[in-house]
């Protein structure tokens, strides 16, 4: 069950309003990651997962990156959709600088005793720039000093299961060759002591149930811990 500080009542926090909301004198929210590579449904995933904890009154909200909406996303999307293009350390860099932008915020909704369900963070940024060819510690770098997450699950998918989906998109990345670098990546970054791979091979809602039992666990143990920073 879940402790009473944890359940409170439920509204929609627009990153407008974050600014005015008071530091929760409860628990603080817990920072959880989806990680995967693309066609794992990660987003559809961290929609629904939000959604539940907020009809059980547990306070969440979704972010995603690359946040495409900012400056810096819009510089992002340019390259993911071909228009633009820049060296791999530059957009490596573009990809840091658009999870910097929304760490003040981040920071606030959690100590407000937010929940945030994040759909890639800065595992991606190491995974699919080093699957280039980047240095692993050259990528993680830039990196250091923003939020640890309190979990980060990884969805895995075996080639075949990840070609039984079919169609990638028209953006950069998406082909499978490619694909297969970033798992491999994603395994040399994994870390048992805060990460979970969950099997995506299964049906929509089973997914959801697992990690929907894996995100109450993590909010229930990390209300009382500090917040961290990565590497
Ligand atoms: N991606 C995502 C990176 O290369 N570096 C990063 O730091 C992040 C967050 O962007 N193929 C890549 C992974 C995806 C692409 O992400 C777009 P999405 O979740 O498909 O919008
Ligand atoms: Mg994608």
């Amino acid at each position: 069950m879940l402790s009473a500080q944890v359940r409170q009542n439920t509204r929609t926090i627009s990153s407008r309003t974050f600014d005015k909301m008071p530091e929760s004198q409860g628990k603080r929210g817990a920072f959880i990651v989806l990680e995967g590579c693309d066609r794992t449904g990660k987003t559809t995933q961290c929609k629904t997962l939000v959604d539940k904890l907020m009809q059980a009154n547990i306070r969440a909200q979704y972010m995603n990156f690359p946040d495409r909406s900012t400056q810096c996303g819009q510089l992002i999307n340019g390259y993911l959709t071909r228009k633009d293009d820049f060296t791999d350390e530059g957009i490596h860099l573009l990809f840091t600088l658009n999870r910097w932008e929304r760490m003040k915020e981040m920071e606030k909704l959690l100590k407000a005793g937010v929940n945030l369900i994040v759909d890639r963070y800065s595992y991606s940024g190491v995974a699919f720039s080093s699957a280039k060819g980047l240095d692993m510690e050259w990528c993680k770098a830039p990196e250091s000093g923003l939020l640890k997450p309190d979990l980060v699950i990884l969805l895995t998918l075996s080639m075949e299961a990840l070609a039984r989906r079919g169609g990638f998109g028209d953006e950069r990345y998406e082909v499978a060759g490619f694909q297969k670098k970033v798992i491999e990546r994603y395994g040399m970054l994994k870390d048992d002591r805060y990460w979970k791979a969950i099997d995506a091979d299964k049906t929509f809602d089973d997914v959801t149930a697992v990690l929907y039992e894996e995100v109450l666990r993590a909010i229930e143990h990390s209300g009382d811990k500090p917040l961290e920073k990565l590497w």
